[in-house]
């Protein structure tokens, strides 16, 4: 009878309580944007345990994070698991977190085992996955799979007015035991596990999901500029107000694009004005459209319009229009292999599974570009994420960790 190797559920759950400490806030929630002090303790705290437990620890010019326990046939390229450990500014304890910690509990099943592998495992952290201090999203495993390169990013400027270069310089100088990569390590396939980030599983009760792609994401910048002047003495058609041209084409946005097409995805997430006194006329407003949508054509037919509705509403308020597309994410399909092996994973341990696709895009979506990926969803309460009420049930992190080893083990 082989030895067998099982997810050490109260450790995994215990890891998942100390990384949540780690920029902790008072709602429960978690602060750990990427390349700050926060992310940094972090991913200290995983390299100083992976070195416990006799592991290796590497990192790339992204600051991506590699734990590595090695196969017995070196020539093998390795299987990668794993997610990001940064989050939102007010994120929740799972989003990442969890496919991290996940994938690091696997290699310690399989040490405590003393079960060998043909293949080494990598666990992953990547680089600022959430995009919410640096933009664009998934910079470590847009470099990791040549996508973007760090050198796009320098001058990049954070949410708090950090220098990227300064942050990242400081991310990688915090772990010198690291061994530094100079090139990606070849892997055999990815799987990532992530928590769903919205209502189908727990609807349908059903555990894990099995991700078979991502839907597109495009990230938009709009600015509109007019003419600071007196709330009192300047008429109506005088005036050139950025507020009222960024007023009507949001209105409209929200109006004609998601009531029209079910699937679309439009949220006004950050927003900016100045100078910001009660009786001036706004000079400049800026906000950020997130798009998403399954089908690309649709996706770029709804940048279109938005266009063309900021330059109706730029026009009639008489303001100049300026718009930058930061991010352009492609819809993606994972590698049905993969999909059909981790359904197969879940059989044998009696675990019911759901394909279906991602509303989120993932780190998976770009390492899926250099080598097979896949993803495995579980349930979490209410569909909530990015929210520091993020909650994932004992059992379903059990039942994640299990897939994923099992799936390792396959
Ligand atoms: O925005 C996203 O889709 C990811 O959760 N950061
Ligand atoms: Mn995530
Ligand atoms: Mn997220
Ligand atoms: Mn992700």
């Amino acid at each position: 009878m082989s030895i067998q190797a099982r997810v050490n559920g109260e450790r995994l759950i215990r890891a998942l309580a100390d990384f949540a400490a780690i920029g902790a806030t008072p709602s429960g929630g978690v602060n750990r944007q990427a390349l700050s002090p926060e992310d940094r303790v972090a991913r200290r705290l995983l390299a100083e345990r992976a070195l416990a437990r006799g592991f290796s620890v590497h990192q790339d010019n992204a600051a991506n994070l590699f734990i590595r326990r090695d196969g017995t046939e070196h020539a093998l390229p390795a299987l990668m698991i794993g997610s990001h450990l940064d989050s939102q500014p007010t994120g929740g304890r799972f989003d990442g977190a969890l496919g991290t910690l996940s994938a690091f509990e696997v290699l310690e099943a399989l040490a405590d085992a003393e079960i060998p592998t043909a293949r080494a495992i990598e666990v992953v952290s990547f680089t600022n996955e959430e995009g919410s201090r640096f933009t664009p999203g998934c910079m470590g495993s847009m470099a990791f799979a040549g996508v973007q390169a760090v050198g796009d990013w320098q001058g990049a400027t954070a949410t708090d007015g950090a220098r990227f270069e300064d942050e990242l310089a400081a991310t990688l100088a915090a772990l010198p035991e690291a061994r530094m990569r100079q090139q990606r390590a070849e892997i055999f396939a990815f799987v990532e596990l992530h928590i769903e980030q919205g209502p189908v599983l727990e609807r349908a009760e059903v555990p894990i999901g099995v991700v078979t792609g991502v839907q597109g994401t495009r990230w938009i910048e709009v600015t509109f500029t007019g003419e600071a002047a007196h709330a009192g003495t300047t008429p109506r058609e005088f005036r050139k107000d950025a507020m009222a041209a960024a007023a009507r084409a949001i209105a409209e946005l929200q109006a004609e694009i998601m009531p029209c097409d079910p699937q679309a995805r439009l949220t006004v997430g950050r927003f900016s004005l100045e100078p910001g006194s009660i009786n001036v006329i706004p000079r400049q407003v800026s906000f950020t459209v997130d798009l998403r949508h399954p089908d690309s054509a649709a996706l770029a037919e709804i940048e279109q319009r938005l266009g063309d509705t900021c330059a109706r509403a730029g026009a009639q308020a008489g303001c100049i229009l300026a718009i930058e597309r930061r991010l352009d994410m492609p819809p993606a399909r994972f590698a049905p292999a993969l999909a059909a092996a981790t359904e197969a994973a879940c059989r044998r341990l009696g675990i019911a599974s759901w394909p279906m696709t991602s509303g989120a895009f993932h780190d998976a979506l770009f390492v899926n570009r250099v080598a097979p990926s896949a993803m495995i969803f579980v349930p979490c309460r209410d569909g909530v994420s990015h929210n520091e009420a993020e909650f994932v049930a004992d059992d379903h992190i059990l039942q994640g960790a299990e897939t994923l080893l099992e799936l390792a083990l396959d």
